[in-house]
């Protein structure tokens, strides 16, 4: 006798990590599955990428009692809309801080030291005879990096940063008092930290305070010499002020792990810079982080399917 899964609608694939957790107790519906007669039959929704999740799709599925997030920021789901009806929204918090951090930290690097064109140039066929002057880069060690959002992945940023003889400054919708006993970071306005910055890193959610953080105004205060690291969501940046500026060579460079949208128009400004690095939103992509991702995500979404309260919650 064949007993009938729970109906979970998901933006699919949700890969290999995911797939061995669920072992087959779930019935994975594609998010068009939505629009579709039937609809109502879906009782979850997991989110595995950045699938929006509104008010209007909710009232499409009247039979969802939660959503499992894989990934801790949930901007892409409308929270007010989901507490409104009830849904418990669960993400996997914390675990990812160290690998994304890692990765905003090798973005630095890479954008101060030219390293991916430097690649790109040893690969080449200009590359007969070496040069000591060429792809100069700006130094890392004994440089002020601004960490714009210390919350936990920017205290884990500012911990590496230490181990480069960095002076860390940090804004913050708050002050962090803890964090700059423990981990010896300054508060400084939005402007004095993009006027003295070497590294400029996002770290803060998106959110309507921070949609649209970085545009003309802010990117004309960081120093020319500068560069812009953004492992947070590409929206916190204006995009098009941000092509504009180093088409200009206002900055040194720009490194992001996040655009928006992602992917970006195959034909967008920013991709035919050399002066930019852009990476496939890799933050937290290491398998262990990955794994434990997955296991969270799926902890959370078999708890709500049991009707039972999310394990992990922001
Ligand atoms: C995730 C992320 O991999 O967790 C987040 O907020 O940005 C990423 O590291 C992504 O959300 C996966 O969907």
């Amino acid at each position: 006798m064949s007993v009938s899964r729970p109906r979970v609608l998901a933006d699919l694939p949700v890969g290999p990590a995911v797939l061995q957790l669920l072992n087959d107790r779930v019935e994975l519906v594609p998010w068009s599955a939505a629009q579709e007669p039937g609809a109502a039959g879906i009782t979850a929704i997991y989110t595995y990428g950045h699938p929006v999740v509104n008010g209007e799709l909710l009232d499409r599925l009247p039979g969802v009692r939660s959503i499992s997030n894989f990934g801790v920021g949930v901007d892409h789901i409308d929270l007010k809309a989901a507490a409104a009806r009830n849904i418990p929204v669960g993400n996997t918090p914390g675990i990812l801080d160290g690998a994304t951090a890692d990765m905003g930290f090798a973005l630095l690097l890479a954008a101060g030291r030219r390293l991916v064109e430097g690649d790109r140039f040893a690969r080449g066929p200009e590359f007969l005879k070496y040069d000591p002057s060429r792809y100069l880069g700006r130094e890392i060690h004994h440089a002020t990096l601004g960490i714009i959002g210390m919350g936990r992945i920017g205290m884990q940023v500012a911990r590496r940063a230490a181990g480069f003889d960095m002076t860390v400054i940090y804004h913050n919708r708050q002050p962090r008092p803890e964090a700059e006993q423990t981990l010896g970071v300054r508060y400084a306005s939005l402007e004095e930290l993009l006027k003295t910055a070497d590294y400029v890193i996002l770290t803060v959610p998106l959110s309507p305070a921070t949609r649209g953080l970085i545009g003309r105004a802010e990117l004309a205060l960081m120093k020319p010499t500068a560069s812009l690291i953004n492992i947070a969501r590409g929206a916190v940046i204006d995009q098009d002020a941000l092509a504009e500026c180093l088409q200009a060579r206002r900055i040194h460079a720009a490194a992001l792990d996040v655009t928006d949208p992602e992917p970006l128009p195959r034909d967008h400004p920013l991709l035919k810079l050399d002066n930019v690095i852009i990476t496939p939103h890799l933050g937290s992509a290491t398998e262990q982080t990955r794994q434990r991702m997955a296991e969270m995500s799926v902890s959370n979404l078999i708890a709500g399917l049991a009707g039972e309260p999310m394990i992990f919650v922001q």
